[in-house]
């Protein structure tokens, strides 16, 4: 059987796991209501997490296919992938056109040599314009320096999530039978007899993880064959040829793995049996062959410190919750979470880097879900010194905003220190393009929310390490804090939340040290959410009944990531996600702050 490898590629939810999901359908290897978004997470927030492999089989070929995910913070994810597929299905929003991530996509696709397939998707959308959008691609096309065999790109329409796909927007079509004959016609076959007599050469690009097995590798075969309970060697980043011996051998059948003594050139593979894998290196069976070349990782931008949770409401919720428990699930979390880098070699805390505050936040909503309780610290910038010189991430932000607030936006991202690279109006709207240290830009997106009244939309993506840029100022918004314990009341409540925005309702229990809410001017404020009404005041005040508390803003992980203060940590329980104040009482932080500054 012939193979054809491809990924499916896209800004965030313009469509490509409805296209996946559409083809196993069509194709029979899945039954309606089966989606490659498996996982819980993914489910419950509609977006793709982890890259996921899947294949279909249409007139004689096995095709291969890797969903990818669109989110920014992912975008290394989908840099690997690109790197073992032979083609890819670039999937654009018939009314959004091509955005952020659609350009970020298509260059690395354009760079690795890839032609691409354009499917402009949901032209099902009352305020579709596929003739615009497919300029505006072509356009994109030739920003991006594209050749010209991969500027006579083929252009599909389709409507994903019924399954429908047509060359012509006045075709009739029922099915994707003409985007399957446009693969068919134009991904490159990956197999071949011939290739099946070299020596064996595989490569992973991605890993798994599975209690019984272990590590799993996940990879495709370049040349000749591979067979299950054979030995082989592995060429590592590092330069060493190590040995293994492969235990289990898998191809993909849909979105089943089935278990094969051998697999051949071109396929995709899951491998058994090396424990000490690790993605772009090289599997063969003469130590002498060459290895592939390697396949970039990018780096960690942000890390913070997992501890454990001492709070006064430590290990109430939570089954698991000792150092011991965090340290071992942190340690099952790398073998697959390839962006994810952890230090375990410090006394008090695991440090913990990653790529983004979502990909962060989605490992500590996964821990929670499992029973597990942890404190972290806020995120930090992770520096690099590179000959004398030191280095900091940099991000590309892409602001969407009504034309008249882009002042105070350009204003509020310039004090950050970030430049503008690019400004365009069109139809009321203005999108901008900033290039910004990650270190001004943490913490910025609450703000952009309310400057531009939940109107405006940002993207974000890392582009690297550059200069460091000096000092930049901040603007911290101060914590009120309990400074008691006990159950919080409406009446105490209802006069806090003239000073800022609360945490909590009432009847909630508290402890001294936590944060019950921020405070829109001025520095931390310690108060008391539990005090009842003084009697005096009873008339004056009017009845209790006539208190009206503004409900209460919830706070979830990326929330509290993203607001925490430097002297804060956030609490993570199965049920529960609090803000505290490292040191509880207002004694020991004032006697802090005094030792540091005496430091100084
Ligand atoms: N109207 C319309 N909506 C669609 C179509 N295809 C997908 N959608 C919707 O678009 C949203 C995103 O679809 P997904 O397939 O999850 O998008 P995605 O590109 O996989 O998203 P990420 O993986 O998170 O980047 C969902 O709400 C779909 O129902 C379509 O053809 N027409
Ligand atoms: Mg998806």
């Amino acid at each position: 059987m012939k193979i054809r490898n491809i990924a499916i590629i896209a800004h965030i939810d313009h469509g490509k796991t409805n296209l996946t999901d559409a083809l196993m359908r069509q194709t029979g290897v899945a039954e309606v209501g089966v989606s490659m978004d498996s996982d819980v997470l993914e489910r419950e927030r509609g977006i793709t997490i982890y890259s996921k492999n899947t294949s279909v089989f249409y007139r004689g070929t096995k095709i291969n296919i890797v969903d990818t995910p669109g989110h920014a913070d992912f975008g290394s994810e989908v840099e690997r992938v690109l790197r073992s597929i032979d083609s890819v299905i670039l999937v654009v929003d018939v009314q959004e056109g091509p955005m952020p991530q659609t350009k970020f996509v298509l260059r690395k696709s354009l760079e690795l040599g890839l032609k691409p397939i354009v499917v402009i998707n949901k032209i099902d959308k009352p305020a579709a314009r596929p003739e615009w959008v497919k300029d505006e691609i072509f356009t994109l096309f030739m920003e991006l320096g594209a050749n010209d065999e991969q500027l006579n790109f083929s252009t599909v329409y389709s409507v994903a999530k019924d399954g429908i796909a047509k060359l012509n927007l006045k075709d009739d079509s029922k099915d994707l039978s003409p985007l399957l004959d446009v693969i068919i016609k134009e991904v490159p076959v990956a197999s071949s007899d011939k290739l099946n007599q070299e020596p064996l050469r595989a490569q992973s690009f991605n890993l798994g993880y599975d209690n019984f097995m272990g590590r799993l590798a996940i990879g495709r075969i370049y040349e000749g064959v591979i067979k299950s309970n054979s030995n082989v060697f592995v060429k590592k980043l590092s330069g060493e040829t190590m040995t293994g011996k492969i235990t289990k051998l898998f191809t993909f059948n849909g979105l089943e793995r089935q278990e094969v003594d051998e697999a051949f050139a071109g396929d995709i593979v899951m491998i058994a049996g090396l424990p000490d894998i690790y993605i772009g290196e090289t599997i063969c069976n003469d130590p002498s062959q060459e290895a592939l070349p390697a396949i970039n990782i990018d780096e960690p931008t942000i890390s913070l410190n997992f501890l454990v949770n001492n709070s006064p409401f430590g290990g109430k919720e939570g089954k698991l919750f000792t150092s011991r428990q965090i340290r071992e699930r942190l340690a099952k979390e790398i073998e697959v979470n390839v962006g994810l880098k952890i230090d375990f070699s410090l006394n008090d805390y695991f440090k913990v880097y990653g790529r983004g505050e979502l990909h962060i936040a989605i490992l500590l909503e996964n821990m929670r879900r499992e029973g597990y309780e942890v404190q972290v610290s806020k995120p930090q910038v992770v520096f690099k010194e590179e000959n004398g010189t030191k280095l900091e991430p940099f991000e590309e932000i892409t602001i969407d905003v009504p034309s008249e607030m882009t002042g105070v936006v350009i204003e509020k991202i310039s004090r950050r220190k970030g430049i503008m690279t690019d400004m365009r109006s069109k139809q009321g709207h203005t999108i901008i393009i900033f290039e910004i240290p990650t270190r001004g830009f943490l913490g910025y997106r609450g703000e952009f929310m309310t400057n531009t009244r939940g109107e405006g939309i940002i993207y974000s993506r890392v582009i690297g390490f550059r200069p460091h840029v000096g000092e930049i100022e901040h603007r911290t918004v101060g914590s009120m804090v309990s400074m008691t314990d006990g159950k919080s009341l409406g009446f105490s409540l209802w006069n806090l939340q003239e000073r800022g925005e609360l945490y909590i309702g009432p009847g909630e229990e508290v402890y001294e040290g936590m944060v019950i809410g921020n405070v829109s001017k001025g520095k931390d404020m310690a108060v008391n959410p539990t005090k009842g009404k003084e009697l005096t005041n009873m008339r004056a005040k009017g009845s209790d009944e006539a208190i009206a508390l503004t409900p209460p803003i919830k706070l979830t992980l990326e929330k509290g990531l993203e607001t925490m203060n430097d002297d804060e940590y956030l609490e993570i329980t199965p049920g529960n996600i609090r803000l505290r104040k490292q040191f509880l009482t207002e004694i020991d932080r004032v006697r802090i702050k005094r030792q540091e500054k005496s430091k100084i």
